[in-house]
């Protein structure tokens, strides 16, 4: 997969892309990261990214014409296409099914904005698919850049070892995971469950499986009442009726 990344901040990125899995998938030739600095396709002296919102109001507006000219000029470098992405808190938030599907592609593009939004004509020209990371404000996009990748990348078959790999995790099965230790079995009076050193292993299943299931049921009842299986039950603790 090739993912290009279009930033005013290109720098951020080489810590988070050059460490740990995103960077040896890269090695691996399972992926290439391009950056494209956005400042680079201005033509004024001032190469400005930015301006001044018509009808005035706080803050700055990222400018039309580099972004499209940025996005044109990767999309001649090399295809196919792929998806178009802008990073935007007016996006679909971001999920595991997104990811997976993402992992699905040829390439990505992304765009990651630092200013108090896009001029509009940038999604009316471009059509970009809107993603958001979640209901919390950042200073822009490129943190919700990093994290689709680090989401995406790892799906890729051939990044993960087959001992972590993804089909047997939390937002697979739908429920949050088990408690885990590991050495020492205890630690200032903590000990480790009885279960876990007994090497009974039918036993060890179904004690993680109902750890993780009473878990899903407190923490997350929207993940419980939506996973397969979670639906015919009712009255979880985020229900106007919990608790009565
Ligand atoms: C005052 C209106 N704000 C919109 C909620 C303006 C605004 C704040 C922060 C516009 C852009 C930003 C910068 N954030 C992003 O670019 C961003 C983001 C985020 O802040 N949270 C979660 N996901 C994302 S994706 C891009």
């Amino acid at each position: 997969m090739r993912i290009d990344i279009l930033t005013i901040f290109p720098r951020m990125f080489a810590g988070v892309l050059g460490e740990s899995i995103l960077r040896i998938a890269a090695e691996k030739g399972i992926v290439e990261y391009h950056l494209t600095d956005i400042r680079d396709y201005t033509t004024d002296r001032h190469r400005s990214v930015d301006d001044r919102p018509y009808g005035g109001g706080p803050g700055m507006v990222m400018k039309v014409e580099p972004v499209v000219r940025a996005v044109r000029d990767v999309r001649a470098r090399a295809s196919p296409e792929g998806r178009l992405i802008l990073l935007t808190p007016q996006g679909e938030t971001f999920r595991q099914a997104r990811a997976r599907e993402l992992a699905r592609e040829k390439r990505l593009i992304l765009i990651a904005g630092h200013y108090e939004g896009f001029d509009e004509r940038i999604l009316e020209i471009l059509k970009p698919e809107e993603i958001s990371i979640g209901d919390y404000i950042l200073t822009g996009g490129e943190i919700p850049a990093m994290a689709v990748v680090d989401a995406v990348v790892r799906l890729i078959p051939g990044v993960l070892g087959s001992d972590e790999s993804a089909g047997s995790e939390s937002f697979s099965s739908g429920l949050l995971e088990y408690p885990q230790y590991t050495r020492p079995a205890e630690f200032e009076g903590h000990a480790v469950p009885e279960v876990l050193l007994s090497g009974d292993h039918e036993e060890i299943r179904r004690w993680r499986l109902e750890q993780a299931e009473k878990r899903t049921k407190t923490r997350r009842p929207d993940l419980w009442r939506s996973r397969a299986g979670g639906k015919e039950a009712k009255g979880y603790d985020d229900e106007p009726s919990a608790g009565a």
